[in-house]
């Protein structure tokens, strides 16, 4: 089933203009609580490490008018991560680059540390990817879950980060409805 480019690129909503002034849901609250004291894990993990430069950086290729990208890069700069975005019309290139399985292709692709991180991935995952640092050519959230970041509205749906790389797949994380 293949989503229609203007589906695909615009998230499949038009309501994100309106549901984006609303109050977040309490569960965004708590994943975003939850993220800040993995964020203060990261910093006691680091404590004696030899001194590293700045917040951690994330390359993001997008579409310009994604929506849902964008939702996505706040919530990645409101976790600390430093994000330079770069749009493209076409990421089908950047996709096969960066070693994006076609069945978990989502909207956005980003770099982070050398992993590729595709889609909708929450920052808890992020950072605990950074912690263990696996041999993973990265996670992804394929398609687009509702509720996932970037993804806030009305509803949200249980989803799965999946990792991926040379040794197969697995579910990383599971993100609760
Ligand atoms: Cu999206």
């Amino acid at each position: 089933m293949a989503l229609a480019a203007a589906d695909r690129y615009s998230c499949g909503r038009t309501d994100r203009e309106e549901t984006m002034h609303e109050p977040m849901p309490s569960r965004t609250l708590a994943l975003s609580r939850r993220s800040l004291l993995s964020a203060g894990g990261l910093l006691l993990a680091a404590w004696g490490m030899p001194a590293i430069a700045g917040p951690t950086r994330a390359m993001v290729y997008k579409n310009p008018w994604c929506g849902c990208c964008i939702g996505w890069v706040e919530h990645l700069e409101a976790n600390g991560f430093a994000v330079t975005v770069e749009d493209s019309d076409d990421l089908a290139p950047v996709k096969a680059r960066l070693g994006v399985p076609a069945h978990l292709e989502s909207c956005h692709t980003a770099v982070i540390e050398g992993y590729t991180i595709e889609g909708h991935v929450p920052a808890v995952a992020i950072e605990k990817l950074l912690v263990a640092r696996p041999t993973l050519t990265g996670l992804a959230v394929p398609g687009m879950p509702m509720g996932s970041p970037g993804m806030e509205g009305a509803t949200s749906e249980a989803y799965d980060v999946i990792a991926f790389g040379p040794d197969g797949e697995s579910v990383f994380l599971h993100i609760p409805a």
